[in-house]
């Protein structure tokens, strides 16, 4: 850390075992914090599935109910791929992989936690490519969950390729408004440049004209260090109220060794800041970001030995 950070009090604090949607009320951003109605500060920490479409058997209460009470989760990130195999505008069933994110959201409302309804953009790089799609898509969600006051709604995970910030504002500036119209509050997460690392031109250039609004920053510990927390810290530094909505302790493909080093040193940084933060992924998928070994079945009720590294290394900071 280069340069003391001043913007928070310690006593607008709240830890992650006591943020939940019955204590915090509805969520908004204050300055760069996320914050209870109070305008105390809030930590959400949490899990991210991964595609829905692969693994929609992680999507049960057991599970769920198993990472808040023994993990010290109070996050579930629903990731629903939109042109992956599977994904909702390929070939995937738009109407079960909706289904998927009730039952999460229903589940996640009866756990007292949080849920991020992800729109997983990703090799279709740029979120305009199927902007009709995401339209009907959030205006259908935000008009159905408009009373709850435990969801987020990740409007495009990871623009990447050529995309630039002027895209993805463009994008912002269609999705935005019809989430508000429904939900004129909930807060609004959205992806930045270079697969959600452009923070600082999210900075440089924020969307203007609405409340409750956060950015997010996605770092892969082996892969994304010390240059990358430093465009996060000068975003913050900035002004610029910023989201890790996902990241992992290895590499970014998803999978070799894990750097336990610099996933301290982002730790540090995330807390320092109380950046709010969702870990890939939620499967026994054969690569090292998947917290369960692939030799585990089970869809809920896990122990320790059903863990993969990332799994351990998760649980062992809860
Ligand atoms: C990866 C999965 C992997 C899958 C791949 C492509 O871990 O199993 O085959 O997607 O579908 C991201 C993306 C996230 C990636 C992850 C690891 O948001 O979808 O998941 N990653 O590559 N950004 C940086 C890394």
């Amino acid at each position: 850390m280069t340069q003391a950070i001043s913007f928070l009090s310690s006593e607008k604090k709240t830890s992650s075992a006591t943020a939940a949607p019955s204590v915090c009320g509805a969520l908004r951003v204050i300055g760069t914090q996320l914050s209870d109605e109070n305008g105390n500060a809030v930590l959400l920490n949490g899990i991210s599935t991964l595609g829905l479409c692969w693994y929609p058997e992680y999507i049960n209460k057991d599970c769920f109910a198993q990472f808040k009470k023994e993990w010290n989760l109070n996050l579930i990130r629903l990731a629903m791929y939109t042109e992956e195999p599977g994904g909702y505008c390929t070939d995937g069933d738009p109407n079960a992989l909706k289904m998927l994110i009730r039952n999460g959201v229903s589940y996640a409302t009866e756990l007292d936690m949080y849920v991020i309804i992800d729109w997983h953009i990703l090799s279709d790089s740029n979120p305009n490519t199927h902007i009709e799609e995401a339209k009907a898509f959030f205006e259908e969600m935000s008009s159905e969950f408009a009373d709850r006051n435990n969801i987020l709604y990740e409007i495009c995970n990871e623009p990447n390729g050529n995309t630039t910030w002027i895209d993805v504002k463009a994008y912002a500036a269609e999705i935005i408004p019809i989430i508000r119209r429904n939900d004129p509050n909930a807060v609004v997460l959205i992806g930045t440049p270079n697969w959600s690392q452009c923070v600082d031109q999210a900075a440089a250039d924020p969307i203007t004209g609405y409340d409750n609004l956060m950015y997010t920053l996605h770092f892969y510990a082996a892969t994304h260090k010390e240059a990358l927390r430093q465009t996060l810290l000068s975003a913050v530094e900035a002004g610029l109220p910023v989201f890790v909505s996902e990241y992992g302790i290895c590499d970014a493909s998803g999978n070799g060794i894990l750097d336990y080093e610099q996933a301290d040193k982002w730790m540090e940084l995330l807390d320092h800041c109380q950046i709010s933060r969702a870990m890939w992924n939620l499967s026994n998928r054969d690569e090292s970001s998947a917290i369960l070994k692939s030799s585990c079945t089970k869809i809920s009720g896990f122990t320790e030995d059903d863990l993969n590294d990332s799994g351990k290394w998760l649980y062992g900071r809860r």
